[in-house]
């Protein structure tokens, strides 16, 4: 048995795509391409539904092995094999699929994309296949399109809808600028990806038309119609918490050095001195700025607290004490005192995460069917 096999995701209990989920990330966890592959083209002749294939085994497959990269069982470049594994499978089986079907008569022009600065494709792709495979013609634009690059393409292809996907929340000013950018054009927004957050809250406050929290929920909300809002004005929302949301992100290299500093003077233990502990605690920093940032941009702590949860399930398992970061918060309570929006955030926050102590799943990561890694 392999390594990352059933011993890591028991299967008890798990429906029937659940379990074929399990054996797809075994192939997944080995970089077996051609056994992924095969796994999944037999399930399909024997009359599996090709959008359960892609949702419920391949999309939960990936939440799997980004718990896996989390809680650190994974490095970063097994994740990137099996990631790279599930793009070529999805690509190989959707063209056979639509290869062998007579085409449907077009439901209208749909172009998809991610929105700037954001790398997830997969997401975005899962979403523009089943939209495909229901008959929708549909342009993917692929990882982080440039607001200018995308207006153009549209007003060159003219379709009835744009779909825009944001898994980072870290980037959801700059889908707001898209969002109303191409409402200005007259064109209707969907909006998904888990960056926008569990509902539509985040969605409407960004001015978006409309949203979905999965692909089956995109394909719905589509053939229901997606329509310009009217309540919407075409300048952006402004909220009392910007103005903090942009001194935060001019500051954003002097609270990085200056947390570094104080790190290295503070916790030698933390070996900051090394080139590689150094350059991933300044990533890391970087993570919780921007966070900070986007939660006074959407005006809402829960945002912030939900990524610190992430970051002590990132942190621990790789030996890095999650009390640094809550004594960083502390630190920059002190330094940003003039901004009280962010002050009470994050006092909020630390407050919530003061004594968290999530027990570690050592061994066993969660099925991927029961797995929702937001
Ligand atoms: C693969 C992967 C990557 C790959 C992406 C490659 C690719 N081709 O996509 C790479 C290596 C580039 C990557 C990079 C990073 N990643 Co990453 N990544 C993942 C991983 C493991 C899988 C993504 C995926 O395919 N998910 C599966 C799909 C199905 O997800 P889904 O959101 O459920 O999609 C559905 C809905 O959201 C919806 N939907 C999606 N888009 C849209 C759009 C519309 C219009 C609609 C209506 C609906 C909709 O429909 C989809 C299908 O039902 C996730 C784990 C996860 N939980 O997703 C982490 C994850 C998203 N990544 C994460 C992180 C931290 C990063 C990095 C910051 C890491 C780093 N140190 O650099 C960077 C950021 C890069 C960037 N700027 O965007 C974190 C995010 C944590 C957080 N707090 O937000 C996650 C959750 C991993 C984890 N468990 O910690 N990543």
């Amino acid at each position: 048995m392999s390594s990352s096999g059933a011993a890591l995701h028991p299967s008890d209990g798990l429906d029937e795509a659940g379990r074929l989920s399990v054996r797809y990330l075994e192939r997944l966890g080995e970089a077996d391409e051609a056994g992924a592959l095969a796994l999944l083209r037999d399930s399909l002749a024997q009359g599996w539904p090709i959008e359960s294939i892609l949702l419920d085994v391949i999309a939960s497959a990936q939440l799997s092995v980004g718990w896996l990269w989390q809680t650190n069982e994974w490095s970063v470049a097994r994740e990137h094999a099996a990631t790279h594994v599930s793009e070529r499978v999805l690509d190989t089986l959707v063209a056979e699929v639509l290869h062998q079907r007579v085409p449907p008569p077009s439901l209208g022009r749909i172009v998809v994309a991610c929105v700037d600065g954001e790398w997830h494709a997969l997401p975005a792709r899962l979403v523009a296949d089943v939209l495909r495979l229901r008959g929708w013609e549909v342009a993917f634009l692929g990882t982080s399109v440039p607001e200018g690059r995308l207006i153009t393409y549209l007003q060159e292809h003219n379709p009835q809808v744009v779909a825009l996907s944001c898994s980072l929340s870290t980037r959801l000013p700059k889908a707001h600028r898209m969002i109303q950018a191409c409402r200005r054009m007259g064109l209707p927004v969907l909006v998904g990806g888990r960056g926008f957050g569990p509902d539509d809250t985040w969605a409407r406050l960004l001015d978006a038309d409309a949203w979905a929290g999965s692909a089956r929920e995109a394909a719905q909300v589509l053939e229901r119609g997606v329509h310009p809002r009217t309540n919407v004005h075409t300048s952006p929302t402004v909220l009392p918490s910007h103005s903090e949301y942009a001194s935060l992100l001019r500051r954003r290299g002097e609270l990085i050095a200056q947390t570094v500093q104080r790190l290295t003077e503070d916790h030698p233990e933390l070996g900051l001195h090394r080139v590689e502990a150094r350059d991933r605690t300044v990533e890391d920093l970087g993570h919780l700025v921007d966070f900070l940032a986007v939660s006074l941009y959407v005006a809402n702590t829960e945002l912030f607290v939900r990524f610190l949860h992430w970051m002590h399930d990132v942190l621990e398992p790789r030996g890095i004490p999650f009390t640094t970061v809550l004594e960083t918060l502390g630190h920059y309570e002190t330094l940003l005192y003039d901004y009280p929006l962010t002050v009470e955030t994050l006092r909020a926050a630390r407050l919530r995460m003061t004594g968290v102590t999530r027990p570690r799943r050592t061994g066993r990561a969660p099925a991927p069917a029961a797995l929702d890694n937001h």
